[in-house]
């Protein structure tokens, strides 16, 4: 099975971030359900890998912070590929990646070494679906977007299942992060 880690948004966070995908092209847009602030990406395990990762991640001691999200912006220079929202800077939350990064290769789960870069992402996009203009005008309209402090009681396992039209992301387990 395919599984990431990742902090859920509140409700009314989405409803949030579902409004910053306004005036976007309709394909590959994250769906309300399926936005999430990945911590990392595991890959395709087997079922003992993913018994062993479960466990480690249990014991995964970070303690509760608040979040605040914030502007908008795009991966892949001057070919956009994907665009998001902003994460302000938060040292907790690099501490909580670097803790499930660590438990994930306790686990034996091979990690890479890039660094983690914190985005919820709103639209994946194909090799020339939005001219530069178009993608120039959505970041400069999404650069005031602030939300928060958004508390981050928890983190979660999903499995992802690739389908032809949207991944399917089920919720495996919760861990709580310490008071
Ligand atoms: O939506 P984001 O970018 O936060 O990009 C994928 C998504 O995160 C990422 O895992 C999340 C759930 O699919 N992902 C998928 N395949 C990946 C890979 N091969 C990957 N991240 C790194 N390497």
């Amino acid at each position: 099975m395919r599984l990431f880690a990742a902090i859920a948004p509140p409700d009314k966070l989405r409803d949030r971030l579902v409004a910053l995908q306004a005036g976007l092209p309709s394909g590959r847009l994250t769906a309300w359900e399926n936005l999430h602030l990945s911590l990392a990406f595991f890959g395709e395990l087997d079922g003992a890998r993913a018994e062993d990762l479960h466990a480690a991640l249990g014991g995964v001691r970070a303690p509760e912070f608040d979040l605040t999200f914030d502007g908008v912006g795009a991966f892949g220079g001057a070919r956009p590929r994907l665009l998001y929202a902003g994460v302000g800077a938060s040292p907790a939350l690099f501490h909580l990646h670097d803790r499930v990064a660590q438990a994930a290769r306790d686990a034996g789960v091979a990690m890479p070494a890039e660094r983690y870069a914190p985005h919820v992402t709103l639209k994946r996009l194909k090799p020339g679906e939005m001219p530069a203009g178009r993608v120039a005008r959505w970041l400069a309209g999404g650069a005031g977007f602030f939300a928060g402090p958004v508390p981050v009681r928890d983190f979660r396992l999903y499995r992802s299942t690739l389908g032809r039209v949207a991944p399917v992301y089920d919720e495996v387990a919760r861990y709580g992060l310490a008071a």
